[in-house]
């Protein structure tokens, strides 16, 4: 065993953080079992043999987006077809069924509108909490919190205060990208800046939410923008304690304005997981979303570090449009047998991590 392998074996056994510098030779090393290997250890100690799931609704209440990023084949313009937006009754009724599947949360996201009011997301908010209280919402990447500040002339603590009263339970980690600008100008010049996206969250945090980070890999990024990524959110982290989980989206090329993009391998997908596990040493949870892994690559990464598979899903767009090849929805069973076969202990948890 190389001299960083050994030098990683003993940071993990005792707990110590690793280094940028570390995190970079990880990405360039073609050792994937030996990186496996620690990231599993690190997992071990923190969440022992479980892995976490949660019964969820996905819904995506317009397609139409200002921004229309380069990597995103979900959004389109106005006279586009396939353009929507869905009314609130329409919301409410995807709402209704998710309640009667025994969902616990409803992840909300979608484009920036260019007309809708600030009151017509208060209102979405209000009517799902109306069809049954007990759903969670996770809803509005930071991006769009940055986007109702401007459109309704609130402060940021001002849209945070008015969501919450509206029935907002806790914020997903889109809109994170990569947060360095290089790579933002190239793949999302009209995005908030990866700063901006820092504000915004430390904010959500203040207002005492929790949220997710994500990081968009497998596009035109080098390691080292990877590494700055998770530098930033780890430093983030340290101030706030606000993120639950990290969660690696694996770029789907299909239908996208990326210049030169393929799809991430098996290989470069588990290394991701298992150095997300091992850097970000105050994350407690790294999430597999199967959505973008496909379920193989998302059930082989429970032995890269990973401890939670996300969920149910029901309806996903954002992966779908960019041609991912995996199912649209998972049942509840599906999702036990992936984790019981990879010999670990399935437990369901509600958005804030209560086991159910
Ligand atoms: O911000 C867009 C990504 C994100 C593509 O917090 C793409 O629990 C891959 O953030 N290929 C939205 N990814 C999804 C998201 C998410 C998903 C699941 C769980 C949680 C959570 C958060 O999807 C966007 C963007 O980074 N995305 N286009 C694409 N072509
Ligand atoms: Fe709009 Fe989000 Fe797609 Fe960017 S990723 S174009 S902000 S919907």
């Amino acid at each position: 065993m190389n001299k960083l392998f050994t030098a990683l074996k003993d940071k993990v056994a005792c707990g110590t953080r690793i280094s940028d510098a570390e995190a970079l030779a990880l990405f360039e090393s073609n050792d994937l079992l030996a990186i496996g290997e620690l990231a599993a250890q690190a997992n071990r100690q923190k969440n022992g043999d479980k892995v976490y799931y949660n019964v969820n609704r996905h819904i995506n209440y317009t397609n139409l987006c200002v921004n229309r990023c380069k990597f995103c084949a979900f959004s389109k313009e106005s006279a586009e077809p396939g353009v929507y937006t869905l009314a609130v009754e329409q919301i409410a009724e995807k709402a209704r069924e998710a309640a009667a599947a025994g969902a616990t949360e409803i992840h909300t996201v979608g484009g920036l509108h260019p007309d809708l009011p600030f009151e017509f997301y208060l209102q979405m908010l209000r009517t799902i909490k109306q069809v049954d209280p007990k759903l969670h919402i996770k809803a509005f990447t930071a991006v769009e919190i940055d986007y109702f500040s401007r459109l309704s002339g609130l402060s940021i603590e001002g849209v945070i205060a008015a969501l919450k009263v509206a029935g907002l339970g806790s914020l997903p980690g889109g809109g994170a990208e990569i947060l360095g600008q290089r790579v933002r100008d190239l793949i999302c010049p009209e995005k908030i800046s990866g700063a901006r996206w820092l504000e915004v969250t430390e904010k959500v945090h203040a207002a005492g939410l929790r949220s997710n980070a994500t990081m968009l890999f497998g596009h035109l990024e080098a390691y080292v923008d990877r590494v700055e990524h998770l530098s930033l959110l780890r430093e983030l982290q340290d101030k706030t304690g606000g993120f639950q989980t990290f969660i690696p989206l694996a770029f789907q090329p299909d239908n996208t304005r990326v210049p030169g993009a393929k799809g991430v391998g098996g290989v470069d997908a588990l290394k991701t997981l298992a150095i997300s596990r091992l850097y970000l040493d105050n994350f407690q949870h790294i999430k597999a979303y199967w959505v973008m892994l496909g379920l193989k690559i998302a059930q082989t990464s429970l032995c890269f570090g990973v401890n939670d598979l996300d969920g149910t899903v029901v309806e996903e767009k954002i992966g779908h449009d960019a041609g991912a090849d995996s199912p649209q929805a998972m049942g509840k069973d599906q999702i036990v047998d992936l984790i019981r076969k990879a010999g670990r202990v399935p437990v369901e948890r509600d958005t804030l991590y209560n086991e159910l």
